[in-house]
């Protein structure tokens, strides 16, 4: 039977212009705006995101759902109301992985995507680059609780090039690392030679191939997809030096993050959040501005990496 998918989208004017032209498009993570940073922080920084892919030249699309259609490219109006604005129930929105889509749709929510979802919607769409700030993994003692993100499974199979800072601590990052190697999901240190930590520029953990151009990068991706290789590929771009957390008080704000979701048996979805949420308390708001850091940083990079794919088409 023959379906037509479009009616569940909304795809922006600008968004639909660039795509029909090969023009350079840049998907953008949602539950950073949803659930991964406080309120009015969260917009402000999805705003700087969008400018920041402008200003080097590729077209910004953050993905959500908004009323239970899925907008690629949504506008400020759109954000607002999935920002989860304390007080302000026409703000509400869902943590949606791809599982929660269709529920979001069908009830004609708001949601924010997780990177898995993104990756979806964004590969339907014909987007080939996204930004994000740190990826979904293995949680710390995953292999008694199965907490593992469904961004890996994603990973696996959805092609998109993936523009971000490594994973945070949080996580337990050499199993993820493992899931990562299993799923053959390349990982390239974006001119550096080991994983990136999100809040510190490296870990004892490899990556697979340093690659030092942009360029390049989207050679690499050309090349895998060319081939029909199908997934994505991890993009790592360490934080700046200058943005970096101190290792000791991020280490121990991460300690006792995990303690408290322990006491507080925190699972699911929720696990992720909720860690994020203890974590920028715990410092202080420190980790939530490198936090930042880290978003402008790979959102530039993006867009350079997507002016590159698109240019040697
Ligand atoms: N890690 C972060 N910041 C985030 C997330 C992860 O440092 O905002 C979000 C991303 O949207 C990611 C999702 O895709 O959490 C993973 O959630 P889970 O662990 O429930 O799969
Ligand atoms: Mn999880």
């Amino acid at each position: 039977m023959y379906s037509d998918i479009t009616k569940y989208f909304e795809i922006s004017p600008r968004v639909k212009e660039g795509l029909v032209n090969s023009e350079p498009v840049v998907a953008l993570e949602s539950s950073i705006i949803s659930h991964g940073m406080p309120y009015p922080t969260n917009l402000e920084v999805a705003k700087m995101a969008e400018e920041v892919v402008t200003e080097n030249g590729a077209i910004p699309a953050t993905i959500g759902v908004w009323k239970g259609k899925i907008v690629v490219g949504m506008d400020e109006q759109q954000r607002y109301e999935i920002s989860n604005k304390p007080g302000d129930e026409t703000t509400v929105a869902m943590k949606a992985s791809v599982k929660g889509i269709p529920f979001a749709v069908i009830q004609k929510r708001n949601a924010g995507f997780t990177i898995a979802a993104i990756l979806r919607a964004a590969s339907i769409a014909g987007i080939r680059i996204m930004a994000t700030g740190g990826i979904g993994g293995v949680s710390r003692g995953g292999e008694f609780t199965m907490d593992v993100s469904a961004d890996l499974e994603e990973l696996g199979h959805t092609s998109v090039g993936v523009v971000a800072a490594g994973c945070k601590s949080i996580l337990d990052i050499g199993r993820t690392k493992e899931v990562l190697e299993t799923k053959d999901v390349p990982v390239i240190g974006l001119g550096c030679d080991s994983f990136p930590a999100f809040f510190t520029p490296s870990s004892q953990y490899r990556i697979d191939y340093r690659i030092d151009s942009y360029d390049e990068a989207a050679e690499f991706l050309r090349t895998k997809w060319e081939l029909g290789f199908q997934g994505a590929a991890i993009l790592c771009n360490p934080v700046p030096a200058q943005y970096a957390m101190d290792q000791e008080i991020i280490d121990e704000a991460i300690r006792k993050a995990t303690e408290m979701a322990k006491e507080n048996a925190v699972g699911g979805e929720h696990n992720t959040p909720f860690l994020l949420d203890r974590v920028s308390e715990l410092t202080g708001g420190a980790s939530l501005r490198t936090n930042i850091e880290v978003i402008r940083n790979n959102a530039k990079t993006a867009a350079l990496i997507a002016k590159s794919y698109w240019n040697h088409r």
